[in-house]
């Protein structure tokens, strides 16, 4: 396969339907709200969007419980409207990537319906059921979103499995029918003409045979089960490799030894995985996301050097600071005390991102520096994760208090995602006419896109400009990484090389301004004939020696 992929430079925007524009009046987006918003992303520059999951759905999990796998959730239009966006996206020379969430489906699904209907029903193996053990489930799997990931089902007495919440029913890729069923799903999407799968939870198709063992024994985690990848290559080559598409594996087990398995050159399998290293950075080794641990700076340069280190060469990587599991990266990497500061450090983290090798994603609102939400109690609050993590916690184990439990909600919680998008400072951020299904966040008079679009100083001109870098230099999308300064706990240095041109990235994580920096700490052979391609501050500082100083927060990209 030739290193010169459309995907390789391209940059991804991920829209969550639920929360980007509402046209009807509902409180909840939808899709003629995405057709209706496509000059805004025309005009930023992107090419693909990924659209989170837009199908049929009672929403437990916001669209990620499917029960129908080829029809459109009325809450957001119908497949007369996506096929009206689908083609004015093209007409825009923007490509859209579906969300495809097979690892489950929704209780409501009617294969699940059947399924759970009999013992003997033809679709009863399509899920994983299994009997119990000693009066309790088969083993001792637990669910990410808490508690035990088997539940009782009172009609046959069987358990079945559930990685996710108890309405998200894993399927079983061990059958060739679910299998084949999944196949000529995809097909049909593909032959609608749709660009390509951004695919749920992918490393959790497989699971370990403790995990199906009804002994109640031990159960290793469903993630990452290598024979994942079987399943993966048969997908590939019934149906992937038909088509020019962009593939995406979520993965949060993914290493660096495993991503090039899933996403290497020879492209048996995906284009690239998310992996999720950098995520987890600030969450307790114990309790996880739910105590928040901290920002570690070190830490953070180590994971994503390491991932630009391994794969370059053999794999292509993903570059994501933001999405809708995750808090917004200016509240948790950059610091949104201040309105000065707030802009200063998205546009610094939107560098540090998108000057690295890989396929940048922005999530939807990153572009203007939207900020975490400052929900106070669990009312506000929308995300099944969260409910779960309480009962199980809170009131359950007792191992966090009502206000600790809070403090990592505001912190890391999924809703801060999730609240409408900013796009005016009128009646609810121009989201909706109605009541929003989630509170607006209360800053969108100052943060929203009105207020940034024309606005060169911008954090939205900001990203335009970085777009656009990324696809003049070749430097940006194919050169190689080394980390200068690795134990420099503000700031992130960076240098990249390809055919004779250095690109030099740095980036100042603190709200200190860093003294002290010699040419001769980033560069070669000095720093003369260098050229400043784009930064946060005007200019560089008036200063002998430069750059000597970095300001706080500060970033600058220079080419040689
Ligand atoms: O996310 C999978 C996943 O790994 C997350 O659940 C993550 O572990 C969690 O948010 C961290 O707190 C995907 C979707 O992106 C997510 O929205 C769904 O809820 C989940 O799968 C189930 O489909």
């Amino acid at each position: 396969m030739s290193n010169k992929q459309w995907w390789k430079e391209a940059v991804v925007y991920q829209i969550y339907p639920r929360s980007f524009q509402d046209t009807s009046g509902s409180g909840i987006g939808g899709l003629n709200g995405v057709t209706q918003r496509l000059d805004y992303l025309k005009d930023l520059g992107i090419d693909v969007i990924w659209l989170s999951p837009v199908y049929k759905s009672p929403n437990v999990d916001n669209g990620y419980d499917i029960s129908d796998y080829q029809a459109i959730n009325p809450e957001f239009g119908a497949m007369a409207d996506f096929d009206r966006l689908l083609a004015e996206a093209h007409k825009r020379g923007i490509r859209i990537v579906m969300d495809l969430v097979v690892n489950h489906s929704s209780d409501q699904h009617p294969w699940f319906i059947e399924s759970r209907s009999s013992l003997d029903n033809p679709k009863r193996d399509w899920y994983i059921w299994r009997d119990g053990f000693a009066g309790g489930p088969p083993n001792d799997l637990t669910s990410v979103f808490s508690g035990s990931a088997w539940e009782k089902d009172e009609k046959t007495g069987q358990y079945y499995m559930h990685n996710f919440a108890v309405a998200q029913p894993d399927l079983n890729w061990a059958n060739p029918e679910l299998r084949k069923a999944v196949f000529d799903m995809m097909t049909w999407w593909l032959d609608k003409g749709i660009d390509g799968f951004r695919m749920d939870v992918i490393d959790a198709i497989a699971k370990p045979a403790s995990a199906l063992a009804a002994n109640g024994g031990k159960a290793e985690t469903c993630f990452g089960n290598p024979l994942l990848h079987e399943y993966l290559k048969e997908m590939n080559q019934k149906v992937l490799s038909r088509y020019d598409i962009m593939t995406v594996g979520e993965a949060s087990s993914a290493t660096v030894k495993t991503a090039p398995i899933y996403a290497g050159h020879d492209g048996a399998e995906v284009n690239m995985v998310f992996q999720f290293e950098h995520t987890w950075i600030d969450h307790d080794p114990k309790l996880g996301k739910w105590r928040y641990a901290g920002f570690d700076l070190l830490k953070l340069k180590e994971i994503l050097s390491r991932w630009q280190t391994a794969l370059h060469g053999k794999a292509w990587n993903s570059l994501y600071w933001d999405n809708h599991d995750q808090p917004r990266a200016v509240s948790r990497f950059g610091n949104d005390s201040t309105e000065e500061l707030r802009v200063l450090s998205a546009k610094m983290l939107a560098a540090c991102l998108h000057m690295m090798e890989g396929t940048p994603y922005i999530y939807q609102g990153e572009e203007l520096g939207m900020t975490n939400a400052p929900f106070k109690t669990l009312d506000d609050c929308r995300d099944v994760e969260i409910f779960n993590a309480y009962r199980d916690l809170v009131k359950g184990k007792g191992v966090l208090t009502h206000d600790e439990m809070m403090d990592a909600v505001q912190k890391l919680g999924r809703d801060n995602a999730r609240t409408p998008m900013q796009w005016d400072a009128g009646v609810n951020a121009g989201f909706s006419t109605g009541t929003p299904w989630i509170g607006v966040n209360p800053n969108y008079k100052t943060v929203n896109a009105a207020a940034q679009i024309q606005d060169p100083a911008s954090v939205f001109s900001f990203y335009k400009q970085l777009i656009k870098l990324r696809k003049e230099r070749p430097v940006i999308v194919h050169g190689d990484y080394e980390l200068l300064l690795p134990n420099d706990k503000r700031l992130f240095v960076y240098r990249r090389n390809f055919e004779g041109k250095t690109l030099l990235v740095i980036c100042n994580f603190s709200a200190e301004k860093v003294e002290g920096i010699k040419p001769a700490d980033l560069w070669k052979n000095g720093a003369a004939g260098r050229k400043l391609l784009i930064g946060n501050y005007a200019g560089e500082p008036a200063e002998p020696g430069e750059p000597s100083l970095i300001r706080p927060y500060e970033t600058r990209v220079y080419l040689r």
